[in-house]
């Protein structure tokens, strides 16, 4: 290499005598030739030429030196050269976007290495020890209750949340550290006795669409109602039971214990995650990644943990891109990725790599290992270095060049969950992670000064921005944004925090604007030419079972308690068992103005995980699944809150 030759010319004896040889020619003769007034021999240099040429090869060195980063973790130089400590914690970002991921012979992605074993036992080792150093400090241990960025927490973030192997994670200390129990003091039975008797309303619809799922369709990923057949699609790769996956909270938190059970035993027997297939990152991990998770913390039971840690590093091959930022599409069985053939230039979607974050540290959590959380950190770390058009953050981005390749921002669909994950980082952090709290709100106040709109009839929206022109229309996917802006209206400015509660009950109301007059809403709606909250296209009337606009109503009312997101959501609930109930289950469908009703055949999974959950959350008592304890990730998963320190009155 160019290091070894200069430093064997450095030592090279008097005559230029090196061993180092290129052909006949030695390489220190060859090199002193181009040096203008040097004999070949090296000798009689004046001071001013010894100084240039140690110029030369110092530069030369520091210049190999730095090449080190530029090589795959796996080059044994880079591992001799730099401990693994000393390297970049996340995928490496090049300054220039030059780094390229390690390929395979055939010109593949490499799979990325498993953490070693050793790797491990070291970062779990410094953990031990920086905690215990941290002990050992005078005060150290009130600090422990109040300092989330002292020693020990540093170090348990670095190796996980037990800092052991990983299978020491203590379920037992997170349900003990909960406030309320997971399922409330009594399964969330409101004591109003007209919601109860909606809440078994909502109850008798799961088990309805599950008992067709499971007949028609079972091991499928989605019902086809109609035809009383089984879809698989092609969301998924090669994965399959993604209604079974979606709906195990859902079972249950609504105590269909026998339903629950059947699920969980599919989950152990048949759930195979070596199979290949495209699949969306994102959508395996809000809904596997997300279903299991969830499934964990509320059962303890190991077969969930096992398989969604399985599973996540099954996906972390997505993320050897030079910028690290994951592309959008990858084969579970070889990990090989690619980006969605309909992104722009080859670019990654806004709301599909930033809606990783909740699922990811709750990986590192389960399974100790560090690697889940340092990708999603390095998704920080890149856009928080880009510069964003007027404050906000467009919705295509190049995971190689780490540039916006396209001026459409959007708090509907392509940008839409980036924003809630934001907010429900800091939540899940317990109100630790400050960098996410920040994004959040400075990306609130660029949505707030170019997006947010009043329409000439009084109806708060939030519109989309296409290079600076405004589109004046909302996404039925955007109606979740009534409930993100409601439940991060606390931990906003003190004099914005009525200001955030307000905006959050005018945007669900326009929501509910949209619902009319079947009481569905559709895909889109617009504010132009004399349109109010309605779809003015053919193309935007559909409803496929949809959650957002539940999902607000579930929000705010816990926020509120004002009757009337009950009262909303009750209205939902007629209009689907009269719109979209047929025999064999819930049908989206095609037209949410026309009097004739018409199927699309489709009962989505996320009708289970979210529609469904939402609403018995809305007529149950608020200790179910309280906001205290847990944050819901975008399929309606919920994930506990991460307490380094079990609240002081939960400590025994
Ligand atoms: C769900 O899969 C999630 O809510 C996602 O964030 C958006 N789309 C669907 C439901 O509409």
């Amino acid at each position: 290499s160019a290091v070894y030759a200069g430093l064997v010319l450095l030592s090279a004896p008097p005559g230029g005598g090196v061993n180092v040889r290129r052909g006949t020619r030695p390489v220190g003769e060859m090199l002193l030739r181009k040096l203008p007034g040097v004999s070949a021999s090296g000798m009689g240099l004046r001071l001013s030429q010894k100084f240039v040429f140690l110029l030369f090869i110092s530069g030369l060195v520091t210049l190999c030196f730095g090449a080190l980063f530029f090589l795959p973790d796996s080059v044994r130089l880079k591992r001799i050269f730099l401990s693994k400590s000393e390297s970049p914690a996340v995928t490496a970002v090049s300054e220039h976007g030059a780094r390229e991921q390690p390929r395979n012979a055939a010109g593949e992605p490499e799979h990325p290495r498993r953490p070693s074993v050793s790797y491990e036992a070291r970062t779990a080792g410094r953990a031990r020890e920086e905690r215990s150093r941290a002990r050992a400090e005078p005060g150290g241990r009130a600090r422990d209750h109040h300092d989330h960025h002292d020693a020990a927490a540093r170090a348990d973030r670095d190796a996980g949340f037990s800092g052991q192997s990983r299978d020491a994670f203590d379920y037992g200390k997170l349900k003990k550290c909960l406030f309320k129990p997971p399922l409330g003091s009594d399964g969330g039975q409101p004591s109003d006795p007209q919601a109860r008797e909606r809440r078994d309303k909502v109850k008798e619809m799961m088990k309805f669409a599950w008992e067709n799922y499971r007949r028609y369709a079972w091991g499928k990923n989605e019902l086809r109602p109609l035809t009383r057949n089984g879809h698989i699609g092609n969301m998924f790769g090669g994965l399959r039971g993604a209604s079974i996956v979606d709906s195990l909270d859902t079972l249950y938190i609504m105590g269909l214990t026998q339903e629950f059970e059947e699920a969980k035993e599919w989950v152990e027997n048949n759930l195979d995650l070596n199979s290949n297939g495209e699949a969306s990152l994102f959508e395996v991990n809000i809904r596997y990644v997300g279903g299991l998770l969830s499934a964990y913390y509320l059962t303890g039971a190991e077969v969930f943990k096992k398989k969604v840690v399985e599973l996540g590093e099954k996906l972390l091959p997505a993320f050897n891109t030079p910028t690290g930022i994951p592309r959008g599409v990858i084969n579970l069985g070889s990990g090989t990725s690619w980006s969605w053939g309909w992104a722009s230039a080859g670019s990654s979607i806004l709301a599909e790599f930033g809606t990783l974050h909740l699922e990811f540290v709750h990986l590192t959590e389960l399974s100790g290992n560090p690697v889940f959380t340092e990708k999603v950190m390095n998704i920080r770390k890149v856009l928080n270095k880009i510069e964003k058009p007027h404050g906000l953050y467009p919705n295509f981005l190049s995971p190689v060049s780490g540039n916006w390749v396209q001026h459409h921002v959007s708090i509907g669909g392509l940008g839409d969950s980036f924003y809630e994950y934001l907010i429900k980082s800091y939540l899940m952090s317990d109100k630790t992670d400050e960098e996410a709290k920040k994004m959040y709100y400075s990306a609130m106040d660029a949505i707030e000064a170019n997006l947010v709109q009043k329409s000439p009839g009084g109806l708060t929206y939030i519109a989309e921005w296409r290079g600076g022109i405004l589109d004046h229309k909302m996404g039925h996917l955007a109606c979740f944004s009534g409930g993100m802006v409601g439940i991060g209206a606390d931990d906003g400015e003190l004099t914005k925090r009525q200001h955030y509660l307000d905006l959050a009950a005018e945007i669900t109301h326009t929501c509910h604007e949209s619902y009319s007059p079947t009481k569905l809403g559709p895909e889109a709606f617009r504010f132009d030419a004399g349109a109010e909250a309605t779809a003015t296209r053919l193309s935007d009337r559909y409803y496929i079972l949809r959650p957002e606009v539940i999902e607000s109503y579930m929000y705010m009312w816990r926020l509120t308690h004002d009757p009337k997101y009950r009262q909303w959501g009750w209205e939902a609930v007629e209009a689907l068992e009269h719109h979209c109930r047929v025999e064999a289950g819930f049908s989206g469908i095609r037209d949410v103005y026309a009097t004739t009703v018409s199927h699309d055949n489709m009962q989505q999974s996320f009708f289970l995980s979210e529609t469904l959950k939402y609403l018995y959350l809305l007529f149950s008592d608020d200790d179910l699944l309280s906001l205290e304890d847990w944050v819901f990730n975008t399929e309606a998963h919920p994930l506990p809150i991460i307490r380094r320190n079990c609240p002081p009155e939960k400590i025994e």
